[in-house]
């Protein structure tokens, strides 16, 4: 029983004379937020503005310390082990139901192109909170993001790291979006939980200078629209359209193009309560899957369509959509980066980005 007493009185006592860190006892874990912390854009910065990428981007701990994953933003925190080849979004193996247009009309896709939907893997938390390995398999998973409201927050990721290691990780919706946790022996020097706080806040500020410069994103020819900009260096991203009004004449061909290395996004006309509806379910759970819905992830019209014309009544009540628009470096296996529309009537049309919230623009049609 003494002897007890001795041992705690001389771990008390090593406790003062070392950092407690230095002996692995549970300190204050480092907190990586995956996403910007932008409740409130700073002046310059859109407020379609936002950051793909984890603060900060390198986490370094000791061996036992817990690291913990904040979102802000539709993101994984994703430990894929070997296995690099980590889909999204996904071909199942059945196909598309029949859709009817607002004429009445079945869209193309019925019974010919595949159904589309998450992958389980990406969308599905994944092992124990407790991670041995840079080889272990871990995920957030995209649930806690689905199940978040805005008045509850997703809930956060906690992992323990039981072993000196470096840790890479990534977000499956973003896959440019990258973070490593360094997991250092038990008496090594790693920085302060304030140190890493610095060091995210620093990283943000260069996300916001990017962010400013890429709001003022120009295409090239004045039949041409912007879809989205971003970059890769730093994950900024602007989810609007360059420029968001656009004038043409009758006849006049419109290119919208896909200038945003961080993300996919749609180009999709019609009637604001069919945008809105598309909007809102585009990403739906359905029988034990989670899936796309095709008026938004498709194109409407079928892949071997000349140039679309525009009238503003196709389909019956002017829907019109891009489908999926993959960003620029992408392979051209992954989809099309560009749409064309002739527009041949002149008036007002709205379309958006199904994707981006209030990702919004205009076509004028004189
Ligand atoms: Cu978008």
């Amino acid at each position: 029983m003494a002897r007890k007493t001795a041992l705690i009185a001389a771990f008390v006592l090593v406790s003062f004379l070392w950092p407690a860190t230095a002996l692995g006892v549970t300190r204050s874990g480092v907190t990586v937020f995956a996403g910007p912390n932008l409740a409130s854009p700073p002046a310059g910065v859109s407020s379609q503005a936002d950051a793909l990428a984890f603060f900060p981007k390198v986490a370094t701990v000791h061996v036992g310390d817990t690291v913990t994953w904040q979102y802000r933003g539709f993101h994984t925190t994703t430990f894929s082990g070997s296995n690099q080849n980590y889909p999204f979004i996904t071909q199942l193996s059945s196909t598309q139901p029949t859709v009817t247009d607002a004429a009445g009309e079945r869209l193309w896709w019925a019974g010919v192109a595949p159904l589309l939907g998450l992958d389980p893997l990406s969308v599905m938390p994944q092992g124990s909170s407790k991670i041995s390995s840079p080889s272990d398999v871990r995920n957030s998973g995209l649930v806690r993001i689905f199940q978040s409201t805005a008045k509850s927050p997703p809930k956060p990721y906690v992992l323990t790291f039981t072993k000196a290691g470096t840790y890479r990780y990534f977000c499956t919706v973003h896959r440019g979006m990258r973070g490593t946790v360094r997991v250092r022996p038990a008496l090594a020097p790693v920085p302060s939980v304030a140190a890493h706080k610095r060091q995210g806040a620093t990283e943000l500020q260069r996300v916001i200078v990017d962010a400013k410069q890429l709001n003022q994103s120009k295409p090239t020819t004045n039949l041409e629209v912007l879809v989205g900009a971003g970059s890769k260096a730093t994950g900024a991203e602007i989810a609007s359209f360059f420029p968001d009004q656009l004038a043409v004449k009758t006849g006049d061909t419109v290119t919208f193009r896909n200038a945003d290395p961080t993300d996919i996004h749609t180009v999709t006309f019609g009637p604001q309560a069919l945008r809105t509806k598309i909007e809102n379910n585009f990403v739906a759970p359905v029988g034990g899957q989670i899936l796309l819905d095709p008026l938004g992830a498709l194109p409407s019209e079928p892949p071997s369509a000349p140039t679309p014309q525009y009238s503003g009544a196709n389909h019956g009540d002017g829907y019109l959509n891009s489908g999926l628009l993959v960003p620029p470096g992408s392979p051209t296996t992954a989809g099309p980066q560009s749409f064309q529309v002739t527009f041949t009537k002149p008036g007002t049309y709205q379309y958006e980005c199904v994707i981006h919230s209030k990702m919004d623009g205009t076509i004028v049609v004189s």
